[in-house]
């Protein structure tokens, strides 16, 4: 037995049940050793992809993510998606191996612990053998609690080293998990804020991720049509509500009319397991006339660069929202809002309203509105089909398919990185194989990493690319119009992305306008094949909030 069979049994312990892998000489030998302890494998065709992946294979499983990559080039590959991670606090071990220890020369090597710190990620290093699976075990544990990644390097030659007698004692990371349960608050706090929340006359509950991590959905909707509150998301919980007639969707930048509507109106917020993102609030934009209150095991007033919320619960969020609602029932029964008809009014605005954003432009005869585009797709994919949404200044429109559940949607954007939306439907795809998955990307980000077709293809992933192709770095070429420069950059013309598609073996599909489109629809049912659908959209229609952040530049 070598080493690295020793570090792929310790692995193989861990609560990953997929690894997204990339080989070379700093990790080949323990990929190969864990592929025959049974782990399944997706084989990627660039680093940055297969972390990733794993990323989103962490988010939807909810398990730990695995990937591995070798060291040195391998390592800096995947600096933007290390990063990623950290910033959506996603649980993920990167194992990279390290140039060997007894090489006086060796072409790969860097100091790679200082990449790994620069992205906030942890970099541990294994040296010693006797220590090797505690460290493992401790590396699991450890960013399974933070939600920092852990990559691990380790001396390839050490790896390939024999083992010897020593006893294999393997240990599972969930052993150094503490099982606490739930954080209950303060109840002389809760009836202070059960004051609050009664007399809001227009109040508004958004649901964050923390909200979806602590199945707290039914305790909100319960909460709001308590005190005659409309419901909103975050971006990264969309759909969390979407069931609800009285859900707005997305709040932030995304926000519709209606929502925003709202959001500009509403004199309480409760923010339910959120980070109060900048975004989350369109960098300050909404909610001028309102207080926020945070329900949240961590609760803030700053974040991202200014005050954001003024009253604060510390529970987790079932349990917040769940004690609030029966103090508020216990001692002021109907509350200033619950006989009013503010959140049947925005309901009925939204139901009536043909899109999110109501904007005349100008499309030509040729390219699509993104806008009807989206609605006509949104009517034609099930609801159950799972959604990713990438990036770009596309994925707003993509963000506003209705009715679907926050089980069935992935948006992995705290970083801004564009070109990781098919790495996340390929991470999607092994943690849910009999979902069907649809993506959303732009030109730009999909170009970005296109080469993973080819990863799609060998690993016999049945995905439908949706592309909304304005040829173009949309979130640029908006911005260099306002200023004034020429787009030489950021506008590139067209790319024939269904030729693409086709060649590395998927179906390909151009689209200029909506014809051919429920044929090329029973085409891909019918088919045991991933396709591309690649609508030419205008570049002359611009989101909202791409139109705030433009008109602030004037
Ligand atoms: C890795 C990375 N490189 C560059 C950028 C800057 N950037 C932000 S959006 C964007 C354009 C994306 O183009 P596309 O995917 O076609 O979407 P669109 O904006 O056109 O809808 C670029 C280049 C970024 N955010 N991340
Ligand atoms: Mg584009």
């Amino acid at each position: 037995m070598k080493t690295y069979d020793v570090v792929a049994k310790a692995i193989k312990a861990q609560d990953s049940s997929h690894c997204f892998a990339l080989l070379g000489d700093g990790n080949m030998h323990f990929a190969g050793a864990l592929a025959h302890l049974g782990m399944p494998f997706t084989y990627a065709r660039h680093e940055h992809c297969a972390v990733s992946m794993a990323m989103a294979h962490a988010r939807v499983s909810g398990e730990t993510g695995l990937a591995t990559v070798t060291c040195g080039p391998g390592l800096t590959q995947i600096m933007t998606g290390l990063t990623a991670a950290v910033r959506a606090r996603i649980p993920l071990v990167v194992f990279v191996g390290e140039s060997p220890v007894a090489a006086h020369w060796y072409n790969q090597d860097i100091d790679q612990a200082p990449f790994v710190v620069a992205c906030g990620a942890e970099y541990v290093r294994i040296t010693h053998k006797p220590r090797m699976a505690r460290q493992i075990q401790d590396a699991f544990a450890r960013t399974r609690l933070t939600g920092i990644p852990v990559v691990i390097g380790m001396p390839f030659d050490i790896q390939e080293s024999a083992w010897g007698d020593a006893p294999v004692a393997v240990a599972s990371a969930a052993d150094f998990v503490p099982a606490a349960g739930r954080v209950h608050p303060d109840p002389g706090k809760v009836n202070e804020l059960a004051a609050l929340v009664a007399a809001a006359e227009r109040p508004v509950v958004i649901g964050g991720r923390g909200a979806v991590m602590a199945e707290a959905g039914p305790a909100c909707v319960r909460l709001a049509d308590h005190i005659g509150a409309p419901l909103l998301t975050t971006l990264p919980a969309r759909g969390l509500f979407h069931d609800s007639a009285w859900s707005l969707n997305v709040t932030g930048g995304f926000a519709s009319d209606t929502a925003r509507e709202a959001c500009i109106d509403t004199d309480l917020v409760i923010a339910v397991g959120t980070s109060l993102a900048a975004h989350a609030a369109d960098s300050g934009r909404l909610y001028p006339n309102a207080k926020i209150l945070h329900i949240d095991t961590a609760p803030r007033v700053y974040s991202q660069g200014r005050v954001a919320a003024h009253h604060h619960l510390c529970a987790d969020a079932r349990i917040g929202v769940e004690m609030l609602l029966a103090a508020i029932i216990a001692d002021y029964g109907p509350t200033a809002a619950s006989t009013g008809t503010w959140r049947d009014g925005l309901a009925a605005k939204a139901a009536a309203a043909d899109y999110p954003d109501a904007m005349p432009f100008q499309v030509a005869p040729d390219v699509l509105d993104p806008r009807p585009l989206i609605k006509t797709l949104d009517a034609l994919l099930p609801k159950e089909w799972f959604m990713v949404n990438s990036s770009g200044h596309c994925s707003y429109f993509a963000a506003h398919m209705l009715g679907r559940s926050h089980e069935n949607f992935l948006t992995i954007r705290e970083f801004g990185a564009i070109g990781n939306g098919l790495s996340y439907a390929l991470g999607v795809a092994a943690a849910r194989p009999k979902q069907q998955i649809v993506l959303f990307d732009g030109d730009g980000g999909f170009l970005m990493h296109a080469q993973e077709l080819e990863t799609a293809r060998r690993h016999g992933l049945k995905l439908l690319i949706v592309v909304l192709n304005d040829r173009a770095y949309g979130s640029e070429i908006h911005k260099l119009r306002v200023d004034g420069h020429d787009e030489d950059g950021a506008a590139f013309g067209t790319t024939d992305l269904a030729a693409i598609a086709e060649g590395f073996g998927l179906t390909g599909k151009s689209f200029t306008s909506l014809d051919g489109l429920d044929d090329a629809y029973a085409e891909f049912l019918a088919e045991d094949n991933g396709a591309l659908w690649d609508f030419q959209i205008s570049d002359q229609v611009v989101s909202p909030v791409m139109r705030r952040l433009t008109a602030a530049k004037k």
